[in-house]
Formats: structure tokens, sequence, C-alpha cells
């Protein structure tokens, strides 16, 4: 393993991304490793970053190895072991005269800069580099970034961890457990309100969602909707979206995919489906993952999904082959 890693963090001057960067070159997330950031943002913006990184600077990160910022993705890209794609066009703004309110018009904007992105990634990042979408509509971007990259041996994902640390946090308090005994809280499918949290297999103090939480009409009404929603729920609580709470999701991410997965366990994240679970092949689609000892990630192929998983599965697969269709455009 290199002494160093290189991270390109996108929409660096959003919010997320401020509680996000410090947390990469904190000694943690990437261990003993330098750290070399490259933050990139739009043209209109990108000034501000000479701020972030004087902070930055002055923070002290023992592991922190180079700071640079640029408006160019491309010069960005070279040579990068991480892309965590945080930039994009947010809902509710006014975007080429038109206020942006619509997942369709969300799609499409969104759509056109990870294709310039997937190519540049495809073209300059390292052959084994991994990405992280979190910028939204994070699967389909992931969808459409892969496919511009043309480079398989480059590792897309989509992020799902912040909606499983939501889901494990209400089984919490559900079950009076300490939050670091509920394990495998799994998201299956879009990361929309469609996403299906997976009670059944999570496991709980050791046993099994399906047979510790027995009370199937907390699952169907309260818990569900309540991962659903809770990115709403923040928005209309604090007047902004999610923003420490999806950075420290994109560490844990990072932090999963650099460690072997301890063995029976997995984690959340959407990647490319191989047509396991008999979702769609080629579809950005949460999963249960597991991190080997050699560094591959695969998904976990051994749980139990029952009729009413599948069902709920299949609602949030059907809003990802609607996304698919609306960005066909977009696949060249
Ligand atoms: P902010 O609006 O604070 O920041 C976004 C930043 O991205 C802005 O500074 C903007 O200038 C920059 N940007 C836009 N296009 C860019 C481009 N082409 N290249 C580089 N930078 C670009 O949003 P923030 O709250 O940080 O959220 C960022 C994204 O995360 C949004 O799309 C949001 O919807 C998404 N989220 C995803 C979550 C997930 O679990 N996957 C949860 C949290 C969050 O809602």
């Amino acid at each position: 393993m290199s002494s160093s890693v290189k991270v390109v963090v996108t929409g660096a001057a959003g919010q997320i991304a401020y509680s996000l960067i410090p947390r990469l070159v904190d000694g943690k997330t990437f261990g003993n490793r330098k750290v070399d950031l490259s933050l990139v943002e739009i043209p209109q913006v990108v000034s501000k970053l000479e701020g972030l990184v004087m902070e930055l600077e002055d923070s002290y990160f023992p592991n922190m190895g180079t700071v640079s910022y640029t408006d160019d993705f491309k010069e960005a890209s070279k040579d990068a072991d991480w892309f965590l794609l945080v930039g994009s066009i947010p809902r509710g703004i006014v975007y080429n005269g038109k206020k942006i309110e619509e997942r369709s018009d969300l799609l499409s904007i969104n759509g056109g800069i990870f294709v310039d992105q997937g190519q540049a990634i495809g073209s300059y990042g390292k052959m084994d580099a991994k990405i992280l979408v979190v910028g939204n509509p994070a699967n389909t971007n992931a969808f459409i970034g892969k496919n511009a990259a043309k480079n398989n041996s480059q590792f897309w994902m989509a992020m799902t961890m912040l909606d499983s640390n939501r889901a494990k946090s209400i089984i919490s308090k559900k079950t009076n457990s300490n939050i670091s005994d509920i394990k495998n809280m799994i998201i299956w499918g879009n990361h929309s309100p469609t996403m299906y949290p997976d009670a059944e297999n999570v496991i709980i103090n050791g046993s099994l969602g399906s047979i510790f939480l027995n009370d199937q009409c907390w699952i169907e009404e309260s818990f569900i909707p309540s991962v659903q929603q809770r990115g709403k729920a923040v928005i209309d609580a604090r007047g902004a979206s999610s923003a420490t709470s999806a950075a420290k999701a994109a560490i844990d991410t990072v932090i999963a995919c650099e460690q072997p997965t301890e063995s029976g366990f997995c984690f959340s994240a959407a990647i490319t489906s191989d047509g396991s679970y008999d979702i769609p092949e080629g579809l950005i689609c949460g999963f249960p993952l597991i991190r080997l000892d050699n560094g591959a990630i695969e998904i976990k192929r051994d749980l139990s999904l029952s009729e009413f998983a599948k069902e709920k599965i299949n609602l949030s697969i059907e809003e990802l082959l609607a996304e698919k269709e609306a960005v066909e455009h977009l696949m060249k």
C-alpha cells in the first residue's frame, strides 16, 4: 500500500464538504497515510476555497499532505485514488432562469455534470480509483459517471450510508440497544424516498431483526417511512439539508472500503448490480457489501428476502429504471 493517498472532493465550498474535508486528514480515515487533497468547485465560488485551505493549514493535521484547489476537474483527477463527488446543483435553486424543483430537472442538469466528471475520472484517475457519489440524485449520477468513465477497473458507488446510520439510530432507540450493537443495516434500492431499509436482515445484539423486532406494524408504519423521510425532516427542522451526518456517512463509507469487513457482517452502499437478488444488471442499486482482505468489494449474496422485502425493493428498482430511461440521452 502506498504511503499517501490522493483524494478529490467536489462541492468543496458546500456545507457537507466543510464537515467532510477535515475528517479526511485527521489520521483516522486513512490511518497513518499522508492525504493529498484536491478540492474542486465551480468557477463562481472556487476562490472561496482559499479560505478553507487557510483553515486546514491552521488546524495542524499531521497527516495532511498537499492541498490544492481548482475549478478544473480534469487537472484535479490526475492519479487520484479516491473521488468524493459531493458537488451538484441542489433542488430549489434557480438555474438558467428556471426554479429546479422536480427530480427530472435535477437528473438532467446533474447528469450532464457527471458525464464530464466520469470521462475525466476514467482517463486520469488511478486504475483502482474508488468513486463515491454523494450529490443527488446519487444513484443515477453514479450510473451516468460510470458509463462515461469507460473504465471497469475503477469502482463506483452512490452513498446510502447516511440512510443506514439513520436506520441504526431509530432501531437502537426502539430496542434500547447501544447503536454499536446494530449491524448489517442494509439500504436496498435508490437513495430516495423509495429506498428499502431492511429490518429483517439487520442484526441487533447478535440476533436477526426478523426474529428480534417482531413488530411488523411498527416496521411498516413507523420505521420504513421515518428512514425514507428523515432527510426531509432534517430540512424542515434545520432549514438546510443534512450536512455533518452526511459528511460522517461519507467517511464511514471510505473506512468500510479501506478495511476488511468483519466476517459475517456487511456495510451499505449502492454499486453496479451484477444481477444478484434479481436486481437488473447495470443499475446502481443499494446492496449489502463486503470488503475482502485482498481489497476487492463485493455483494454479500447469502441473505434471504421475504416477499414483503422483494415487493418494496421492486418499487425502488422501478424508480431507478425510470431514472435510467430519463438519462438515456447521456449514455454514449
Ligand atoms: P451545498 O449546496 O452546500 O454544496 C454543493 C456545492 O457543490 C456548492 O458549493 C456548488 O458550488 C458545488 N458544485 C455544484 N456543481 C459542481 C461541479 N460541477 N463541480 C464542483 N462543485 C460543484 O450542498 P450540500 O449540502 O453540501 O449537498 C451536496 C449534495 O449532497 C446535494 O446534491 C445533496 O442533495 C446531496 N446529499 C446527499 C446525501 C446522500 O445521502 N447521498 C445526503 C445529504 C445531501 O442531501
